[in-house]
C-alpha cells in the first residue's frame, strides 16, 4: 500500500537525444576525439562538459538576477571545501541522471563507469571542510545568494596507501588531467600584499596615517566552481583563489642572467596555494599556513568590495547591508583586521565607524573545544607577515580592554583571559577571542557543543555580550547523502512517500508509519543487503578479502584521532576475538567491521592506531578459529566518494567519541539517514539523533561529559580499570607481544603506552566494559530481524532535523538575515 507520490523530481531540462548530441559533440568538439577512440575518461569529461552548458546557463541568469536585484548575499569563508565528485549530484540536481544514464547506454558507456572516472576534489580534511560544501548545496537549493571563498589548492588531502599495515601519504593530485568544472576567472585577479614594514604619516588636521610598505606581492586567481541547486534553479559560485607571483618574472634579474633566481620567486608565491594542511583538531603552527588563510581572505574581502562597489560606489553605509561573511571556524579570522585596515587605511573612514561595519559583517563557527585545535599566531609571526594587521590586533584588543574594564572594573585576571593577546614566554594572537570579538554572532555547532561554548570556553564573552552566543546544529545534504549515494534506499522511499523528500527531509517521518510494517521492512533491508554487496565486492577488491553479507556491517569512518577512539572499537574486537579463542562457541552474529580514517602524517599515534588495527585485521581474518565471527577491513583512503559506497551499507554506526570532544559529527548524521543504528556517546549531534530516534532504537553507552568531569576532578586512573577488569588487562597485555605483528615485540605497545603511562586521556579503559555491554546489546537486537528492520526504518524516518537546509535556515533566521531570490525562466 504505497502512499501517493507527489512528483516534485527535478523535471530534465533537455531529453535524451539531446543530450546524447551534447555528449558527441563534445567527444568531436572539445576533446577531439571519437565515440571508437574514446576511454572511460574522455566519455566522463565529454559527459561533464555536456552537463556544464547547463550548468553555465544556470549561473549565467543567477548572477544577472543576483545583480539587478542587488541582493544581500552571504559570503561563506572556508579555507576547506570537502567537495569530492561533481557529475553524479549535478545530474541528480538537474533532474538529469536517468536522461544521461539512458542516452550513454545508448552510445554503449555505462554511467557507473564514468563516475568512477572522476578525481574527488578532496580540499578539505574532514567535518569541517565536507559540512562547508553541504551548506553552499543548501544556500543553491534554497535559492539563496551565496558565495563560498576557499583556496584552489593544487595538492587536496594526501591520498593513503597502507604498505605492510601503515598508513603512506602519496600528494593528491586531482587536477592532473584537468578539471571540466572549473573557469578560470584572470579578469578578477586580486593583488595580496605580504611582509614589509607601516610607515606612520600624518594627514590633515593630524590625522595619522599608516602606509603598509609590503616586501612581497603576489597574485590571486579565481577558479570558479558552479554550486548547483536541487532542481537547477540557482547555480552559486565556489571562487577558489590559486596563488602566482605578480610579475611573472623579474624581466631585469633573468635579462642579468638571474632566470633561475627570477623563478625561485615565482616558485615561492605559487607554493602559497600549492598543498592543503592535512591537520585535522591539530594546531598547524606554521607560518605558511597563516599566509594561506591572509591570502584567500584578502583576495575574498577585495573581491567583495569590488562588487559592492560597482552598486554602491564608495557609500560603505550600505555595505553591512549587502554583505554578511560566515568565517568557519577561526582560519579566516584574520578577515577581521584586513577589512578594519581596508576600512581605516584605504577607505579612509574613522576607527569607530569602520568597527561598526566590521561587527556587523562577521559571524563566527566554533568547531571545537580541543585546546590544541584553537588557533594561536605568535605575534612576531604576524609582525613579520602582517605588520599592519598586528597594529590593528592591538587597537582592538586595546579597545576591547577598556570594554572588560568597564565591566569587570580593576579585574586584571578577567583581561588576561579574555585579552586577544596571551601573554606569556611568547606573545600569542588567540585567533578565538579575535573571532568572538569582531563578530556579531557565534555559533557552535549542535546543541551540547554550543551549551559548552557557553559554559566552559567563552562564558565571560557569553556574559559581555549577551545573545551573541548561539547554536546552529550541523546538517547534511540529503541530495548527496541519501538521494545520490543510495539510489535503492530512494526509489523505494518515493515509492512509498513521494519524492518531494530531498526539497523537504521532515517528510521521511512518513515512513514511520511503516516502521513495523512486514513488507516494508522486507523491502527495506533487501535494499539495504544489495549495498551491502556492493561494499562486500568493493572489499573484495580493494583487500582481497571476501566477507559475509549478512554479517553486521559495523562501520567507523571518521578521521583518525584519539578522541574520537578508533582504539576503544580496536581493544573490544581483540577482547571478541580472545573470547572465540577461549571458547569457540563464543555466541556472537558474525560481524565486519569496517574501518576508514587518515591519520595527520605527523600524528604518531594516529599512524600506530591504523597499523594497529590492519595488524590485528591481519591475524584476525587469517585464523580459522575465528570461523569468519570476525572480519576486519581497513579500506584504504577515505574519502568522499568513498564514504558515498559505505554509508548506504552499515548495519551499525560508531560513534564513540569520549564525551565533550566531538563538536557535532555528521557522519553519525549520515549513517542514521541511510538505516544505520548508532552506537554511540552522548557526544555531539548524536545527543540529538537520540532524542530524534527515541532511546529504543540508538545504542547510548559510557561517561556523560559531567562523569567525564567529575572523574577527571577525582583524579582518574587508568590502572584502575587495567587491574580490575582482566580483560581489559589481558588485551593490554596483548599488545605488547609479538601475536599481531610476528617477530617485532612491541610494535604496538604505544597504544598500551597511552592508555596507561600515558594517563588515557580520553578514558577509553574507564568506557570500555559499558562500551562491550551496548555491543552485547547490538548483537542481540540484530538477531530479532524484525525488531532490527524497525530500527533501521525508524532512524530513516527520524533523520528530518539533520537536513542542511535546515541548518542554513538556521542561519538565515539567527544570523545572516537573507531573503531567497527567485530565478526566473
Ligand atoms: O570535529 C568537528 C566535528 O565534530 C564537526 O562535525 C565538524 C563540522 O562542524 O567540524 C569538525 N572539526 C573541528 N574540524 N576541524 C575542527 C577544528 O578546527
Amino acid at each position: 500500500m504505497n502512499a501517493k507520490a507527489t512528483k516534485t523530481q527535478p523535471s530534465p531540462v533537455i531529453d535524451k537525444a539531446a543530450f546524447k548530441s551534447a555528449v558527441i559533440k563534445h567527444l568531436h568538439c572539445t576533446l577531439g576525439t571519437d565515440e571508437n577512440k574514446a576511454n572511460n575518461h574522455a566519455w566522463w569529461k565529454a559527459t561533464c562538459a555536456a552537463i556544464q552548458e547547463q550548468v553555465l546557463e544556470g549561473l549565467r541568469k543567477t548572477q544577472k538576477t543576483h545583480y539587478l536585484n542587488d541582493t544581500r548575499a552571504v559570503h561563506y569563508f572556508s579555507a576547506e571545501f570537502l567537495m569530492g565528485r561533481l557529475l553524479s549530484n549535478n545530474l541528480q540536481n538537474f533532474g538529469l541522471f536517468d536522461v544521461a544514464s539512458g542516452a550513454l547506454k545508448e552510445l554503449g558507456v555505462e554511467i557507473s563507469d564514468i563516475l568512477e572516472e572522476e578525481p574527488d576534489m578532496a580540499l578539505g580534511n574532514g567535518g569541517l571542510g565536507r559540512l562547508a560544501a553541504c551548506f553552499i548545496d543548501s544556500l543553491a537549493t534554497m535559492e539563496l545568494p551565496a558565495i563560498g571563498y576557499g583556496i584552489h589548492y593544487e595538492h587536496g588531502l594526501f591520498r593513503q596507501e597502507i604498505k605492510s599495515g601503515a598508513q603512506i601519504e602519496r600528494p593528491d593530485s586531482w587536477r592532473d588531467y584537468g578539471n571540466p568544472w572549473e573557469i578560470c576567472r584572470p579578469e578578477s585577479t586580486q593583488e595580496v600584499s605580504l611582509y614589509g614594514y607601516v610607515e606612520t604619516k600624518y594627514g590633515e588636521n593630524g590625522r595619522v596615517l599608516k602606509e603598509w610598505h609590503p616586501g612581497s606581492i603576489v597574485k590571486g586567481v579565481p577558479w570558479d566552481i558552479p554550486v548547483v541547486g536541487y532542481e537547477g534553479k540557482t547555480v552559486n559560485v565556489l571562487r577558489l583563489w590559486q596563488s602566482e607571483a605578480s610579475g611573472y618574472f623579474n624581466w631585469d634579474v633573468f635579462n642579468a642572467g638571474g632566470y633561475v633566481d627570477a623563478q625561485r620567486e615565482n616558485v615561492q608565491a605559487e607554493t602559497i596555494s600549492k598543498v592543503l594542511y592535512p591537520n585535522d583538531e591539530t594546531e598547524a603552527g606554521k607560518e605558511l599556513r597563516l599566509i594561506q588563510q591572509y591570502f584567500f581572505c584578502s583576495c575574498s574581502l577585495k573581491d567583495i568590495i569590488r562588487r559592492y562597489k560597482r552598486a554602491h560606489g564608495d557609500d560603505w553605509s550600505r555595505f553591512a547591508d549587502q554583505v554578511v561573511i560566515q568565517l568557519n571556524d577561526t582560519h579566516p579570522a584574520i578577515s577581521v583586521p584586513e577589512l578594519m585596515r581596508i576600512l581605516v587605511d584605504r577607505a579612509e573612514l574613522g576607527w569607530d565607524e569602520a568597527w561598526g561595519i566590521c561587527t556587523k559583517v562577521f559571524a563566527y563557527t566554533n568547531h571545537t573545544l580541543l585546546p590544541e585545535a584553537l588557533e594561536k599566531w605568535p605575534a612576531r609571526m604576524i609582525e613579520k607577515i602582517l605588520p599592519r594587521h598586528l597594529e590593528i590586533i592591538y587597537e582592538i584588543n586595546h579597545r576591547f580592554m577598556a570594554e572588560v574594564d568597564k565591566k569587570w572594573p580593576g579585574d586584571n585576571a578577567m583581561k588576561e583571559k579574555l585579552s586577544i593577546i596571551e601573554e606569556g614566554n611568547e606573545k600569542m594572537v588567540r585567533m578565538g577571542h579575535l573571532s568572538v570579538i569582531g563578530s556579531f554572532a557565534v555559533n557552535g555547532v549542535a546543541e551540547m557543543h554550543s551549551r559548552l561554548v557557553k559554559s566552559s570556553l567563552f562564558p565571560e564573552f557569553d556574559e559581555l555580550y549577551p545573545g551573541k552566543l548561539t547554536n546552529v546544529t550541523n546538517g547534511i545534504t540529503p541530495r548527496r547523502w541519501l538521494k545520490a549515494c543510495n539510489p535503492g534506499l530512494s526509489k523505494l522511499i518515493d515509492k512509498k512517500i513521494g519524492d518531494d523528500w530531498p526539497r523537504d527531509l521532515d517528510k521521511l517521518q512518513g515512513l514511520a508509519k511503516f516502521a513495523s510494517n512486514k513488507t516494508f521492512q522486507k523491502q527495506f533491508m533487501k535494499v539495504k543487503l544489495e549495498n551491502k554487496e556492493l561494499l562486500a565486492d568493493e572489499i573484495r577488491k580493494s583487500l582481497d578479502l571476501e566477507v559475509d553479507v549478512n554479517a553486521i556491517f559495523d562501520v567507523q569512518i571518521k578521521r583518525l584521532h584519539e578522541y574520537k577512539r578508533q582504539h576503544l572499537a580496536l581493544l573490544h574486537i581483540m577482547a571478541l576475538y580472545r573470547r572465540i579463542l577461549e571458547n569457540p562457541d563464543y555466541d556472537m552474529h558474525p560481524r565486519v567491521f569496517v574501518f576508514g580514517a587518515k591519520a595527520a602524517p605527523g600524528y604518531k599515534l594516529a599512524k600506530d592506531i591504523i597499523y594497529a588495527i590492519n595488524k590485528v585485521a591481519d591475524k584476525i581474518n587469517n585464523d580459522p578459529r575465528v570461523n569468519n565471527k570476525i572480519k576486519i577491513a581497513f579500506l584504504p583512503n577515505y574519502r568522499v566518494s568513498l564514504a558515498e559506497k559505505m554509508i548506504p551499507a552499515a548495519d551499525v554506526s560508531e560513534q564513540i567519541s569520549t564525551a565533550g570532544k566531538e563538536a557535532s559529527g555528521t557522519g553519525n548524521m549520515k549513517l542514521a539517514l541511510n538505516g544505520a543504528v548508532t552506537i554511540g556517546t552522548l557526544d555531539g549531534a548524536n545527543v540529538e539523533i537520540a532524542e530524534e530516534v527515541g532511546d529504543d532504537n540508538i545504542f547510548i553507552f559510557g561517561l556523560t561529559v559531567e562523569e567525564v568531569n567529575e572523574l577527571k576532578a577525582k583524579g582518574y586512573n587508568p590502572y584502575d580499570y587495567y587491574y580490575k577488569d582482566p580483560e581489559i588487562k589481558a588485551v593490554l597485555d596483548w599488545l605488547e607481544t609479538d601475536y599481531f605483528t610476528p617477530g617485532k615485540p612491541g610494535a604496538l605497545v604505544s597504544i598500551k603506552q597511552s592508555l596507561l603511562d600515558n594517563g588515557d586521556p580520553y578514558m577509553v579503559l574507564a568506557d570500555f566494559r559499558a562500551y562491550s555491554d551496548a555491543q552485547i546489546a547490538v548483537d542481540a537486537a540484530y538477531r530479532d530481524k524484525e525488531r532490527w528492520a524497525e530500527m533501521a526504518i525508524i532512524n530513516t524516518a527520524k533523520m528530518g532535523k539533520f537536513t542542511s537546509d535546515r541548518s542554513i535556515r538556521d542561519y538565515v533566521e539567527r544570523v545572516w538575515k537573507l531573503s531567497p531570490c527567485k530565478i526566473e525562466g
